[in-house]
């Protein structure tokens, strides 16, 4: 088994900790710390569940014995798949406090995308949720565990199949104790994967305690805050930007939704005086919409933050006013570097910008395409490396070579501008993904999966910009004889047992993919002319 790690070059290790940005401290720890001051408090509400720290730290005791129990030894990696539930928490602090490693996959993800992370992550265990969403995951678990060597073990929150493990069963018992380093990978978290499947993303207890720290100081996470989790928990914004984590080192309470429509999440906010939470655009305009004509008491709300897709300014600029509470936007990865507008930013910054790094210690660059600097003001590609911003996907040389440089930078693929006050507006991007609605979807995957199609001669996918979901996907198909039609297509990407945000939003069928005349021309180069002629409304050049 390839062991996870992640390391940074002595020296920048040595200031990082001497700015006191890794302090040492594990995640058990950092439970400990809050069950110790805040033992009392409401840790988490969710369905009919509400449980205070003292509740948590007990549950997470049983959890990890239960684990333990399974004959999963420190170091062994769980892939994690549950909705916004309580036992998401009791979950994976009782893997880190049994020293395993929790692998996130999100509830939309499939048959298709767990085996692909169980298999890269080499998993010993699934934790799955009976159903949500309408959707029942336990046939699924099944076909994934025959499907990827490593994984033995599925457990269920809720009722389980024959030969799965009920996660309520764990019995009461003792787990040894463990003392990760905190250097060492406390989880994995899972790119949106710009080119081909997704990767991942091994995390320190050091580097992502500090982002979470920190963010909480940034976004006033405190004790009496109440956080509502309203887009899927296992995405680094929800859980880090301070999210689910940012509240559980604060001793905050956070309120589970199990989805984030204002039908849902309204009443929760009314019912348990939230005071924060974190949306993607589509769902922020969503809120808007809703919020004039609520009778649900929404005056709790103080920090609305938006992020994972750009916020355009228009919709911006009436946050405060439809929904009465400050917006902070977001812009974030989960290979590290989150950077935020200061709640006490002029309007104007909070509205036109994405906000600046976390840390002094973020290094920024922002490059030309020859790789050299461009000054304030001119887009560039933005690269990083800092405190909390890996320096290498998990078991992925090719991945790497690409998308970091020799000195340790990650190419994040954005193109932003630096504006003289320091904040950051995201331009768009240099890579070729959709981000549809804060997901982020590679066209190559998706191309993949059209060409196992009989009928599919070429396949080229592209963004198309959606007045709601910010970009939609489209994909231009050339046929193979007679063109079999767009609900064949995707009923057909349905059988591929992927998430759903991957089928196509529109299907055009085209004659043929013109080649200039000096010869082939690169995907890439394809998919910009192919953009470029529907945007223009022209027929396929
Ligand atoms: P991932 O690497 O899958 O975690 O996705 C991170 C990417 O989402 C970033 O590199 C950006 O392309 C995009 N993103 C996140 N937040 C924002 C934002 N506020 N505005 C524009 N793009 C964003
Ligand atoms: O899109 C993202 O991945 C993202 C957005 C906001 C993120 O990872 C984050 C904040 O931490």
């Amino acid at each position: 088994m390839e062991p996870l790690r992640q390391v940074w070059p002595a020296e920048l290790a040595e200031r990082y900790r001497a700015k006191g940005y890794w302090t040492g401290e594990t995640f058990p720890q950092a439970l400990a710390a809050t069950v110790r001051r805040h033992g009392d408090r409401i840790a988490v509400v969710g369905g009919e569940s509400r449980w205070t720290y003292a509740d948590l730290a007990q549950r997470v005791e049983i959890a990890a014995a239960g684990f333990r129990a399974l004959g999963l030894d420190p170091g062994a990696r769980v892939l994690v798949q549950l909705p916004n539930v309580p036992e998401f928490l009791s979950t994976v602090f009782g893997l880190f406090r049994a020293g395993l490693v929790p692998v996130f996959a999100l509830p939309a993800h499939r048959q298709t995308e767990l085996v692909h992370f169980g298999r890269a992550g080499e998993v010993s265990a699934l934790v799955i949720a009976e159903r949500h969403d309408g959707f029942d995951y336990r046939a699924m678990a099944d076909a994934v565990r025959a499907e990827v060597g490593t994984l033995e073990h599925i457990v269920v929150v809720g009722e389980p199949h024959p030969g799965q493990i009920a996660f309520d069963g764990f019995a009461a018992g003792d787990c040894p104790p463990v003392e990760p380093d905190a250097g060492a990978v406390a989880l994995v978290q899972i790119s949106g994967g710009s080119t081909g499947l997704s990767k991942l993303i091994p995390r320190t207890h050091d580097d992502y305690l500090y982002s979470i720290r920190a963010s909480n100081a940034i976004c006033g996470m405190d004790e009496r805050s109440v956080y509502l989790a309203a887009l899927p928990v296992a995405h680094n914004f929800p859980m880090s930007s301070p999210g689910i984590f940012g509240a559980v080192l604060a001793g905050a309470t956070i309120v589970m939704a199990p989805v984030p429509t204002p039908e849902i999440a309204f009443p929760l906010i009314a019912r348990e005086g939230v005071t924060i939470t974190g949306l993607v655009p589509p769902l922020a305009l969503l809120w808007m919409r809703a919020a004039p004509k609520t009778d649900h008491d929404l005056s709790s709300l103080e920090v609305v933050q938006v992020g994972g897709a750009k916020f355009m300014p228009e919709a911006a600029r009436r946050v405060r006013e439809t929904l009465g509470c400050t917006l902070q936007q977001v812009f974030g990865m989960a290979e590290g570097l989150v950077n935020y507008t200061r709640l006490d930013d002029p309007d104007e910054a909070i509205v036109e910008t994405q906000g600046r790094p976390i840390s002094p210690d973020d290094e920024i660059l922002i490059l030309d395409d020859a790789g050299d600097p461009v000054p304030d003001g001119t887009p560039g590609h933005l690269l990083t490396r800092g405190p909390y911003t890996i320096r290498g996907y998990h078991r992925d040389p090719t991945a790497n070579a690409r998308s970091f440089t020799a000195d340790g930078f990650y190419r994040t693929g954005d193109i932003v501008l630096r504006r003289a006050d320091g904040n950051l507006v995201v331009q768009g991007r240099a890579t070729d993904h959709i981000n549809r609605a804060g997901e982020k979807i590679s066209a190559e995957e998706v191309e993949d999966h059209l060409l196992a199609h009989d009928s599919v001669f070429d396949a080229a996918v592209v963004s198309l910009p959606d007045p709601y979901l910010g970009e939609r996907s489209c994909a231009f198909i050339v046929p193979h004889g007679d063109p079999p039609g767009a609900a064949e297509i995707k009923a057909w990407m349905r059988t591929r047992a992927i998430a759903a945000f991957k089928i196509p939003d529109q299907i055009v069928f085209v004659e043929g993919f013109a080649t200039t005349a000096v010869g082939k021309v690169s995907r890439k180069e394809l998919r910009a002319r192919l953009r470029e002629s529907a945007l223009n409304n022209r027929k396929q050049p």
